[in-house]
């Protein structure tokens, strides 16, 4: 979807555990803000509260889920989120900046648990919105493990996940980028807080005709 004369902007940040997606997703905004746009800061899984009692279900451990069912319980947390929260900030002219979109479904549950690509690439065609534009933040495994240490919190469902797991994702997302260079703009974000925020703002400004 491309935004119409009086649509807003959606953005998406995707990427591995720990790669700093929140951080940056946080940091845009509040940029945006300041140069006086219209933004509204979002993540999934939740982003509704609907949508964060589905988190809640999938990111405790207590449950595997089939695969398929993992995949409508994400498919059901994003129909809330968008319903409730993305299409009405964009009628209002909003950029929406969402922690993780589809792109998460497609490298966790297709590549990274194997579960059915087609399901989810034709799920994923029936959502009534798009990202206009998605930062690809990519990690080294070492700096992501770092950083996922550093926060000294319980490792959810898909943080447990072993190192073969995580490799798979990686290799989901970079399949993603490459498939759509139009909507996905790989970012190193090995570097400082900082001098990921940097060339975030860098690639904003020269997609100027499509985000502000
Ligand atoms: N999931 C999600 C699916 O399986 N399928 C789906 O369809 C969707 C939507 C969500 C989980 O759900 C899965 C993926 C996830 O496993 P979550 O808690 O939201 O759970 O997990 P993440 O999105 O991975 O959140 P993380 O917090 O792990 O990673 P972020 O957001 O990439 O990292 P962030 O910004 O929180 O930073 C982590 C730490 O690193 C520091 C920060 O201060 C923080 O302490 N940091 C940096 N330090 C140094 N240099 C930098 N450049 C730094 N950037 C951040």
């Amino acid at each position: 979807m491309l935004p119409g004369p009086d649509a807003g902007v959606f953005i998406t940040f995707e990427g591995g555990e720990g790669a700093g997606k929140s951080t940056q997703a946080r940091m845009l905004a509040e940029a945006l803000a300041a140069a006086g746009e219209p933004v509204l800061c979002t993540r999934e899984p939740g982003g509704a509260p609907g949508a964060e009692i589905l988190r809640g279900l999938l990111l405790a451990r207590e449950h595997d889920w089939s695969p398929a069912a993992e995949i409508y319980l994400h498919f059901a947390a994003r129909a809330e989120h968008i319903a409730r929260t993305i299409q009405p900030a964009l009628a209002r002219g909003d950029i929406v900046i969402s922690d993780r979109f589809a792109d998460s479904t497609m490298a966790y549950q297709g590549y990274g648990l194997g579960a059915d690509r087609a399901l989810i690439a034709a799920l994923t065609c029936l959502l009534p919105v798009r990202p206009d534009l998605t930062f690809m933040l990519q990690t080294s495994p070492a700096v992501a493990a770092n950083r996922i240490a550093g926060r000294r919190q319980a490792l959810d469902r898909y943080e447990a996940m072993g190192t073969a797991f995580h490799t798979r994702v990686a290799d989901g997302f970079a399949e993603i980028a490459a498939a759509e260079p139009d909507r996905c703009i790989t970012v190193s974000a090995d570097g400082t807080v900082d001098d990921v925020h940097r060339a975030v703002l860098a690639v904003v400004a020269s997609h100027r005709s499509r985000v502000v």
